[in-house]
């Protein structure tokens, strides 16, 4: 380090005072900008259709907010990025913890970025609430994945519903979309609602299985199967290879079994091994083959609509909902009238009725 020539100035550091440690001029304005308030929305949308991934990363906090006044802020980007949305392949990805959802987005993901694609994974996970975790939170099984530059991962913000962070990841696919992904993956654990709630946001639908033993067609919510445009049998490797060839014509067969989708694709069964990279290149073009027949006959682009429509709906329900019960009046006689049904005193309906009809600034 240089020693500065002894200076007149009384700003000028003392003597026997070094320079600070950090020359990097990058790692310094890194720091400054981290350091800077809030910027506007205006500076957040310009810089996330540069394909700026903190601008990005800070508005999804953003719309993840509980703060009112950051929600306001996280609309006029959301509205903002919106014309340049749209344009991407969604593809959900469930699956049964420890089945290998982690383990394939990664082998899937690289692979993708090596066609030069860029990865947005997100993650709809409702056990975060209990857990305060994620699904995405086991980054270590994505370790290269996180390092990749066209990949971003987005962990489901904790806390949540599971309406609530289905809104706020509908509302992240768009600023992934206009920050230049034009992959989304959304990963989801296969217990509870999560699937159809991923289902309506999606393009393509891949279902990960374990093969085994024999019994792999009982306990399968047929709703899920039903969802499912591809059927990927995971872990297809060493031992487990005879088995998951087997469980591959078993589902197969069942497949055959439900009615044709209303896309016009026959949904298939295959094999992969994440571990090993097996069978990720053939699951691509298989998608690729779905997007292509479902873009010619106008599916794709009809399922879109009806996907925003629902949500349309699905938000007003949710607004109302939470306008309902978070409302300090209605909260208050909510009580009264749960104590007079214990009484005896009124009925449900009637107390219904009653609550509804409150003067509320609703
Ligand atoms: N043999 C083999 N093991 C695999 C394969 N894919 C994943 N595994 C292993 O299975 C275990 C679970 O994999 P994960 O990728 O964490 O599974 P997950 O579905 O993300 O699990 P949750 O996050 O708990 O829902 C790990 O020990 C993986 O190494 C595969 O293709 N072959
Ligand atoms: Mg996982």
């Amino acid at each position: 380090m240089t020693k500065k020539k002894p200076h007149t100035s009384a700003l000028h550091e003392r003597e026997g005072v070094s320079d600070s440690e950090i020359t990097n001029s990058q790692a310094i304005d890194k720091i400054k900008q981290k350091r800077q308030s809030q910027p506007s929305s205006e500076a957040l949308i310009s810089n996330i259709l540069k394909g700026d991934i903190t601008a990005l990363s800070r508005a999804i906090t953003l719309i993840e907010s509980k703060n009112p006044q950051h929600s306001s802020t996280a609309h006029e980007i959301i509205t903002g990025c919106l014309p340049f949305a749209n344009k991407s392949t969604r593809i959900g990805i469930t699956g049964v913890p420890g089945v290998g959802k982690s383990t394939f987005i990664e082998s899937f993901g690289k692979y993708l970025s090596k066609l030069g694609k860029k990865i947005a994974v997100l993650a709809i996970d409702p056990s975060s609430s209990v857990t305060k975790g994620s699904i995405l939170g086991d980054k270590t099984r994505m370790e290269d994945l996180v390092k990749d530059t066209n990949v971003f991962i987005r962990p489901s913000p904790s806390g949540e519903t599971l309406g609530g962070v289905a809104r706020k990841t509908r509302e992240t696919i768009i600023l992934c979309e206009a920050a230049g992904f034009d992959t989304i993956i959304i990963e989801t654990v296969g217990v509870g609602q999560s699937e159809t709630t991923v289902n309506d946001m999606v393009d393509f639908f891949l279902l990960l299985k374990l093969a085994g033993a024999g019994d792999e067609l009982q306990g399968i919510k047929r709703g899920i199967i039903e969802m499912a445009d591809t059927i990927a049998i995971n872990k297809a490797d060493g031992d487990n290879l005879k088995a998951a060839k087997l469980a591959k014509v078993e589902f197969s067969r069942a497949l055959h079994l439900y009615p044709k989708k209303a896309s016009g694709w026959q949904p298939n069964v295959m094999l992969c091994s994440a571990l090993k990279n097996d069978g990720i290149d053939a699951i691509w073009s298989n998608i690729e083959a779905y997007l292509e027949l479902t873009k010619e006959n106008g599916y794709f682009s009809k399922r879109r609509q009806e996907q925003n429509k629902y949500w349309l709906i699905q938000t007003i329900k949710e607004q109302l909902h939470l306008a309902f019960f978070e409302n300090p009046t209605i909260k208050k006689a909510l009580t009264k009238q749960l104590h007079l049904i214990e009484q005896n005193k009124t009925t449900p309906f009637a107390a219904a009725d009653y609550l509804l009809n409150l003067k509320t600034d609703l």
